[in-house]
């Protein structure tokens, strides 16, 4: 049937007379019933990629770019006076992750099912996901981000589990969402439920009472482990993914005619992070209870999953005390506690016990003794975790380590958000790019082609004038689409360095105020949220949004020198923000970012990164050359040293350097004292003088030599649309589709 009749079967009336959210309604029917007619790959063995994040986006787009049936739609409802772009902005982005951890496992899910592999996703539906971010009084506050509404793509399904806990048992109900692959078949995003919960508890903001879990269990997504209170609860959503999880993979597994002994040849488990390490000892003890014996169900179940680390902070691996899982989930226990024991008689080292003299379980170590693979997820973090962070592990283990280097969806991050670029890129050299990202390297013949590289900057400078536009009518925030755009988007960290680039913009403003004017302005654009009990991380959003501000009033300033904060950065947010980037700031500390994503979103849509030799950033140096990319900073073996010496004193570099006196000075200084809250900027001066554990200062002048030579070289426009062109031409590397080529052929070899 052609689209319009489809469409016209779901309205009552003309296209024409239906209102957009109407026409929501029914394209989203359209969808998803067409979505639900592509049959996914069924093969004997299927993967189960199991995440406690799944940050989507808004999907109307994707799928109708995924089904090949964007440009007729769009057509369609021009011929009736709709515009598609008005409809998607009814649709709420669901907000199911933090950051890069859930943004990954949504683009894995997309090039999964475009690679037409029989794979499905299995998490969590929070009613509210992660909070929505107000700005008030220069600072972040948190509210409830309501964004399932009634028209939504969450399936509801009749399938449901028992799951106990020690204090109660919940009916954990499965929700689908469709995953459609490019000019594929259809997979499933399965996010488990119950149906008890009650979403009149939230109190003030985003609190609530933490006492009934049948009321409150997802609700939310923690924002991160800072939260003391959360903590607990945290390990029950958990387990509530891990058991209805386990009992649906087993439940598939036996209806293809496993008897659970061959488990491992129907069904291979990738574990994102260790959020879901439960999975482990949780499909043992099921096992078990499906008459396995113990010895028989530990070596299936490590046969049959594999663990993905994105982390080499200390702080950020999860370690719970045993007696949290006793009050949660006591029947996991004795299972921890054998694992443990056997790890304990084959390895005196207690560096690589699971449960250590603090009666604390570290779930990475249940992952890494008890699965087929460990990987890293770009090459200088697998090395870190080989060399350094898990080397106790490597030495035990060296044939499971490997790496993974992260991609991203083109569909969403290209074809979605810079449709323009990609049909340019298209005409140049034929559509072969779209399922073999490699061919972007066609692209390089036309380096020094004025023409194509006069429409390059074009089409990013309709995108800066679109941003313009959208941050106008959705932020009430007004800048200079002449203007370079420095963007610095992520999650708020301290050792992501946000305080490093405020630094800068402080230095450039005292410089202005001395009479130094920049030959072309510079609008600095920062998007993050920070988690509500990460205390330093809000002092930071404080300290940039009393920086807007200041500027925004001082006539001197504001024609060179503007910064922006994005309120709720998300992921709608990002497909406006990124085409329309000049300079990308990827400067984490050395050693400190797994890998990376949004440096290589970035690269996609021709944005410059200005980085530390960290994470994908150095292989993106490797790729792109010296001269395309600009890198400052000491390297991760130096940050690494000086950890180990602790011998870094940040108190030396500001009383010899006159820069970094001056502008850490500044935060609390009279300018800023007067606008903003003095004890937020006392105790980020106070830290940043007294520890600044994420090493700003060194890398200080380098960061300031490095992003002036960038502005430098930006006002040489054909140099620098050569620079554009290269990196776009060398991000096909960073296509999920290669990355997830890549696990199958390794890991899961479905
Ligand atoms: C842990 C315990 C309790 C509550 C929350 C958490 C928690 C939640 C989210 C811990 C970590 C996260 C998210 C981590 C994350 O996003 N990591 C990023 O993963 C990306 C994909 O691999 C990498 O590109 C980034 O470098 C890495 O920071």
């Amino acid at each position: 049937m052609k689209i319009a009749q489809l469409l016209n079967s779901q309205l009552n009336k003309n296209i024409s007379e239906c209102t957009n959210e109407e026409l929501y309604g029914a394209l989203l029917s359209v969808v998803n019933s067409m979505a639900g007619e592509k049959k996914g790959t069924s093969s004997k063995k299927k993967l189960y990629y199991i995440s406690a994040e799944f940050l989507i986006g808004k999907l109307l787009s994707n799928n109708l770019i995924n089904l090949g049936i964007y440009d007729e739609v769009k057509q369609l409802l021009a011929e009736n006076g709709k515009s598609l772009s008005e409809i998607e902005e009814i649709e709420n982005e669901p907000s199911l992750g933090n950051g890069g951890l859930g943004r990954l496992a949504a683009c894995f899910l997309d090039s999964i099912a475009t690679l037409g592999l029989n794979g499905d996703g299995i998490g969590l539906n929070y009613h509210f996901g992660l909070f929505r971010q107000v700005f008030k009084d220069n600072a972040q506050t948190a509210i409830p981000d309501e964004w399932i509404s009634e028209n939504t793509w969450l399936n509801k399904t009749d399938k449901t589990y028992t799951v106990k806990f020690r204090n109660a048992t919940v009916n954990a109900r499965m929700y689908d969402i469709n995953v459609t692959g490019y000019d594929n078949g259809t997979n499933k995003l399965h996010l488990f439920d119950i149906d008890t919960i009650d979403e009149n508890i939230i109190e003030d903001g985003i609190d609530f009472d933490k006492t009934e879990i049948e009321k409150n269990l997802t609700l939310f997504l923690y924002p991160d482990d800072s939260d003391e209170n959360g903590r607990l609860l945290r390990i029950y959503q958990q387990y509530l993914m891990v058991s209805a999880g386990a009992q649906l993979i087993l439940d598939e597994a036996a209806a293809k005619g496993s008897d659970l002994h061959d488990l491992y040849d129907y069904a291979v488990i990738q574990i994102n992070d260790t959020h879901p390490t439960m999975v482990i000892p949780e499909l043992i003890r099921l096992l078990i209870e499906r008459g396995i014996e113990l010895d028989e169900a530990i070596e299936i179940v490590s046969r049959t999953t594999a663990y993905t680390n994105h982390t080499i902070l200390a702080e950020a691996l999860e370690k719970w005390p045993i007696a949290y899982l006793n009050k949660a989930v006591p029947q996991l226990v004795p299972i921890i506690e054998i694992l443990d024991d056997k790890v304990r008689r084959k390895f005196d080292e207690p560096k690589v016990h699971i449960i250590d003299k603090d009666d604390r379980v570290h779930m990475a170590h249940i992952d890494i003794h008890y699965s087929q693979s460990v990987n890293g997820v770009a090459s200088l973090h697998t090395e870190i975790l080989k060399e350094e962070e898990l080397n106790h592990f490597y030495k035990l283990y060296p044939e499971k380590f490997n790496n993974k280097t992260n991609g991203i969806t083109f569909r969403r991050w290209l074809m979605h958000s810079n449709p323009r670029l990609a049909e340019y890129i298209t005409s140049l050299i034929g559509k072969g790019w779209k399922k073999d990202a490699d061919e972007l390297e066609k692209l390089l013949e036309y380096r020094k082609d004025k023409k194509v590289l006069e429409e390059i900057l074009a089409i990013k400078d309709e995108k800066k004038l679109e941003l313009a536009e959208w941050l106008k009518e959705k932020k009430n925030t007004v800048i200079n689409a002449d203007s370079i755009f420095d963007i610095q988007i992520k999650r708020l960290h301290e050792y992501k360095r946000q305080q490093l680039n405020a630094l800068y913009v402080i230095h450039k403003y005292l410089e202005i105020k001395d009479g130094k004017k920049p030959t072309t302005p510079v609008t600095v654009i920062f998007g993050a949220k920070a988690a509500p009990a990460y205390i330093i991380a809000q002092d930071i959003i404080h300290l940039i949004l009393c920086l807007q501000e200041l500027i925004a009033n001082d006539p001197e300033v504001k024609p060179y020198l503007n910064v922006i904060m994005v309120e709720n950065y998300n992921v709608t947010a990002a497909e406006k923000l990124i085409p329309a980037c000049d300079i990308s700031e990827q400067i984490s500390l050395a050693s400190k970012e797994a890998s990376g994503t949004g440096n290589m979103k970035f690269m996609l849509n021709g944005a410059v990164t200005l980085g530390t030799e960290d994470g994908a950033n150095v292989e993106i140096h490797q790729l792109v050359g010296d001269d395309n990319i600009y890198i400052f900073g000491d390297s991760s073996d130096t940050v690494v040293e000086r950890y180990k010496k602790e011998s870094y004193k940040a108190k030396k570099y500001y009383d010899t350097n006159k820069s970094i006196k001056a502008a850490v000075d500044f935060i609390t200084g009279k300018e800023l004292m007067k606008l903003g809250d003095k004890e937020r900027l006392q105790r980020l001066s106070k830290e940043l003088i007294g520890k600044d554990w994420f090493m700003t200062f060194p890398d200080f002048d380098d960061y300031v030599k490095t992003r002036e030579k960038a502005y430098k070289d930006y006002e040489n426009r054909m140099k620098w649309a050569e620079k554009m062109l290269v990196n776009i031409a060398k991000a096909g590397y960073f296509s999920s589709d290669r990355t997830i080529a890549e696990y199958n052929k390794d890991i899961w070899k479905l």
